[in-house]
């Protein structure tokens, strides 16, 4: 009985971790945690905080982070944003969202040792003014 806990524990755990994590990654186990302010956030200038931790949850210092910023329809320019490190592992920077209505946000972060950690993030309804 003990081993089918384990085992219901574990495929429990992938389900849950696959609905965290969109998109594949060769950093695996890494989070990219996405705060926006305003909240919700609006037509305009955004701030981003971007929060990197590797997979034993230590924050991930001296990446090279990148936004890009698309909505889910086509026709639209990009949105792009260079994030600075503004502490161990916590990433800064400002985002223009040019029109209301759903976004995603693809983050690329070259790590120090080499390995590139890209994400998806869905960013729905943002508020026209
Ligand atoms: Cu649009």
């Amino acid at each position: 009985l003990q081993r089918h806990v384990i085992w219901l524990a574990i495929g429990l755990m992938l389900v849950l971790g696959a609905g965290c994590r969109p998109s594949a990654s060769d950093v695996p186990g890494a989070e990219a945690d996405l705060t926006l302010q305003p909240d919700p956030p609006t037509v305009g200038d955004n701030q981003v905080i971007l929060a990197l931790t590797d997979e034993a949850g230590a924050p991930i210092e001296n990446a090279d982070v990148r936004l890009e910023g698309n909505m889910n329809h086509a026709g639209m320019k990009p949105s792009f944003a260079d994030l600075q490190e503004v502490e161990p592992g916590r990433y800064a920077g400002t985002l223009d969202f040019t029109m209301g209505g759903d976004w995603f946000i693809l983050v690329t972060a070259k790590l120090p040792d080499g390995r590139t950690l890209d994400r998806k993030i869905d960013v729905p309804g943002v508020e026209a003014k």
